[in-house]
């Protein structure tokens, strides 16, 4: 079955990113953040409702993370349409995450697709109102379609002495585990690190192009 692997807001973004360069699959990123999405080492990219945050993203609202991924549903529509099953991985809490994932999973399954999230909740160190977000997601989610959530704080408690970074590491291991995908070999490795340098490289020539014009002004 052709398998489509998309996070979804800056974290469900930041894992998938991490996936790409360990396993070989089609993945993709999906963010109201234009910023975040730039930064992304990855070849499909999505901005969803442009024309509603200009690129800005949601200010945490999952309301406004709704509005655009509906807003983009044509879009959506075209990435996914090579695809019989979708992988949609996002951190609840936030704006986009919170409030695209449910209208992406029922515009997926509007077109007879098999979709399932996987989705982390926020640490207990987070506002309520993050964990309400989060919970009122969750909810829609599971009515929805095949969920596997996992707790931010479970993990931690199973790695007291280690940092965020090595809990997010943690939860990357997790999500190759569950996708069980091929591993990329070392030459793929390496010539996927090139590429994005690569891509760096022109990003930061046009950068300095652009200083270039502003200093002649
Ligand atoms: N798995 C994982 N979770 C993260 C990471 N960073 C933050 N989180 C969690 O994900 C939740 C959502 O945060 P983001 O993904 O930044 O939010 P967003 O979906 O981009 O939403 P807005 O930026 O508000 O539009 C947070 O409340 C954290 O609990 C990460 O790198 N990996
Ligand atoms: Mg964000």
């Amino acid at each position: 079955m052709k398998t489509l692997i998309i996070g979804i807001g800056g974290a469900g973004c930041n894992e998938v990113s991490k996936l790409n360069q360990k396993l070989k699959g089609d993945f993709a990123v999906v963010d109201t953040d234009s910023r975040n999405l730039e930064s992304l080492d990855i070849d499909r990219k999505l901005l969803i409702g442009e024309s509603i945050t200009n690129g800005l993203g949601t200010g945490s609202d999952p309301e406004t993370g709704a509005k655009c991924a509906t807003q983009s549903a044509g879009e959506i529509e075209e990435l996914v349409k090579d695809y019989e099953k979708i992988y949609l991985i996002a951190g609840l809490g936030g704006g986009t995450g919170s409030g695209a994932v449910p209208i992406i999973a029922r515009i997926i399954k509007g077109f007879g697709k098999k979709v399932k999230t996987i989705v982390t909740l926020p640490f207990s160190m987070e506002s309520p109102v993050r964990q309400n977000r989060a919970m009122t997601a969750l909810e829609e989610l599971r009515n929805l379609c095949n969920v596997y959530a996992f707790k931010l704080d479970d993990l931690i408690r199973r790695m007291p002495n280690s940092t965020l970074a090595e809990g997010f590491e943690e939860i990357n291991n997790k999500l190759v585990r569950e996708l069980n995908l091929p591993e990329r070999s070392e030459a793929e490795v390496i010539e996927l690190k090139k590429r994005n340098m690569e891509r760096e490289i022109e990003r930061l020539k046009k950068k300095i192009r652009e200083l270039e014009k502003v200093k002649k002004q």
